[in-house]
């Protein structure tokens, strides 16, 4: 079966993520586009050379008949009634991360969810489907550390657009920690303080950044994430492992070394779209597969709740500048 996909938002993401559902992954074509911005859709779909309706308004998308499961890529603060609408219409719905942006949002998703009585959701975490943190997980799993006491991560972009605040830096970036560090360590947060250091003039007025973000785990694992995201040099995700008997480190995306000019160097990628292209490849095709067998796996709404819950109480420690307590409710069986 080829599944056809409705993709909602055509901006970077969605315009990256229907040129691999075309160029590089099998099993699916995209039918459907709408943007907010029409013309950005007609020129997305156009400049791939792609043959996909361009609807004016994604609800008439999601109902479409010939729609068959719908990819959410525009404005976080869209997704979640753009998710509520897939799962009324009972399709499939990849949603980029964030799930929505308040815990709020994503526990709708989650009890409209369960309401359904069948998985309809994946979120876009796609670190989960990266082979750098898939091994770093091994070698945590294998116990060749010994358990998990302290994590060191940073996450660095080279420079983020205009309307980028504050609070973004958790909601749309330190999200991805959220997730992934749950998932890495097996373990749940129980309180988070962000810490903001000498500000960069790189930034503006509605920034601060960088910020550090310094969490604990009901375990006792003590983290600190550094979130800078005009850090001007590179696209730069590190995540240190520190354990009773060894330290395991994320690997870098591999690159040449070269010699040269007497110097000894390794690229540094610029892009998100290049650093975990392998990861969007994966998490795509695995949501293709899964809407051709009728079984939605991978990061789940209560995933996407989970980090939501986490980011809620990181943006409240952003203005008190106190240590807020998380309080992660209990998972639902439908999650296990
Ligand atoms: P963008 O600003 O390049 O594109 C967003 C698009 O959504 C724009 O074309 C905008 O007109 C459209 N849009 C906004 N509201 C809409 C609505 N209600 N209906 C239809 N279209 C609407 O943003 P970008 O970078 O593509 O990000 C989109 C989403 O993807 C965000 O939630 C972001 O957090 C996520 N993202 C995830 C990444 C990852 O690593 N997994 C990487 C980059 C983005
Ligand atoms: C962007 O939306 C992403 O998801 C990228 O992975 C992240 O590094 C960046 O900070 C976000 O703005």
């Amino acid at each position: 079966m080829t599944v056809n996909l409705g993709v909602i938002g055509t901006g970077a993401i969605g315009t990256d993520h229907i040129r691999r559902c075309h160029l590089a992954l099998s099993g699916a074509r995209v039918v459907a586009v709408n943007d907010i911005n029409a013309e950005q859709a007609r020129k997305a779909v156009a400049g791939l050379g792609i043959d996909a309706e361009v609807y004016a308004n994604a609800q008439d998308l999601i109902d479409a008949e010939n729609v068959h499961a719908i990819l959410v890529t525009s404005w976080g603060p869209s997704h979640e009634e753009l998710v509520l609408a897939a799962i009324a219409a009972g399709k499939p719905v990849f949603c980029e991360k964030p799930l929505a942006v308040t815990a709020a949002g994503c526990l709708r998703i989650v009890e409209a969810e369960q309401a359904h009585g069948k998985r309809l959701v994946q979120v876009g975490y796609m670190r989960e489907y990266d082979q750098g943190y898939l091994a770093l997980k091994a070698v945590i799993d294998s116990g060749q550390i010994g358990e998990p006491l302290m994590l060191h991560c940073a996450h660095r972009n080279p420079t983020v657009p205009q309307a980028y605040g504050t609070s973004m830096a958790i909601t749309d970036t330190l999200i991805h920690e959220l997730d992934v560090l749950r998932w890495l360590l097996d373990d749940d947060f129980v309180s988070a303080q962000v810490i903001f250091p000498r500000t960069t003039r790189h930034t503006h007025s509605q920034l601060r950044d960088p910020q550090i973000v310094l969490l604990e785990t009901v375990k006792g694992v003590r983290i600190d994430v550094e979130v800078f995201v005009n850090c001007r040099y590179g696209y730069d995700i590190q995540c240190q492992v520190v354990g009773e008997e060894g330290i395991a480190s994320l690997p870098e995306p591999s690159s040449v070394q070269l010699r040269s000019g007497a110097k000894l160097s390794t690229e540094i990628l610029m892009d998100w779209k290049d650093r975990f292209i392998q990861a969007y490849d994966v998490e795509l095709q695995a949501f293709i597969g899964s809407v051709s067998s009728g079984q939605i796996g991978g990061p789940s709404a209560w995933n996407g709740y989970a980090a939501a819950v986490a980011a809620d109480a990181c943006m409240q420690a952003q203005e008190s500048g106190e240590i807020v307590p998380i309080k992660m409710p209990e998972r639902p069986a439908f999650y296990a």
